[in-house]
């Protein structure tokens, strides 16, 4: 039996991350797409520029979680906690810009907390705050995400092994099939990716590239 960790560890393998304004087709065929080409766990995040807000933001979510629910694969929301609430996602994605990890911890209960994190402090911070993983990033350079300040590279997932960071760890930004490998190596538990799959002509295809890249024996 995988204790709550290595079950974690496993479902952050490949971590896909979307909303309505990254994909180029329906965002329903994207997850399923995608689902199909071995992405381990999804994050609904709308955000940006045409964003889709209120009612029909709520009724994305309920298609894309229908989805991950039917395939087994948990269902996490970016920021929104009252929308996790609502319907009930498996877990809650937060930036350092969103509300204090420690409040969202509170009113979620048992559910998933991720949070991007970017200093080791910060790391700790969200520990103790009860975050289940961490995102780390960016490691490459994004287009999908416009408030990126520095590019971190490799080293902030190696300094963050180093120090003996205890939860897992995901690398996110400018991840491809391409570099997937070496956020592997240099320690990370799985990678997060938008545009490396939402953006691939062949979004199953893409998916399984990155699946082989990062879990090459299985
Ligand atoms: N967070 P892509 S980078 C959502 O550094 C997000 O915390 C980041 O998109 C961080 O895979 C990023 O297309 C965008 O580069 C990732």
């Amino acid at each position: 039996m995988m204790d709550k960790r290595e079950q974690l560890e496993d479902f952050l393998t490949l971590y896909f991350i979307m909303g309505s304004t990254n994909c180029l087709k329906d965002p329903v065929y994207v997850l399923e797409q995608a689902i199909e080409g071995g992405i381990t766990l999804f994050q609904f995040r709308e955000k940006g520029l045409g964003a889709l807000k209120g009612e029909e933001k709520l009724k994305l979510a309920e298609k894309l979680q229908k989805v991950c629910k039917d395939a087994g694969i948990p269902f996490i929301i970016n920021d929104d906690v009252e929308l996790a609430l609502a319907i009930e996602a498996d877990g809650v994605h937060i930036g350092q810009e969103d509300e204090r990890a420690s409040i969202v911890r509170e009113k979620i209960g048992h559910k998933w907390l991720g949070v991007s994190t970017h200093t080791l402090a910060e790391a700790q911070q969200a520990i103790a705050d009860g975050a289940d993983y961490l995102g780390l990033g960016p490691i490459y350079p994004t287009l999908s995400k416009d408030d990126t300040v520095k590019i971190h590279g490799l080293n902030i997932i190696k300094s963050f092994r180093i120090n003996d960071i205890p939860i897992p760890i995901v690398g996110i930004g400018g991840i491809s099939s391409m570099n997937a490998k070496e956020v592997i190596d240099a320690g990370a538990d799985g990678i997060s990716v938008i545009s490396a799959i939402s953006g691939a002509e062949n979004i199953t295809e893409a998916a399984r590239e990155l699946k082989r890249a990062v879990r090459p024996a299985r």
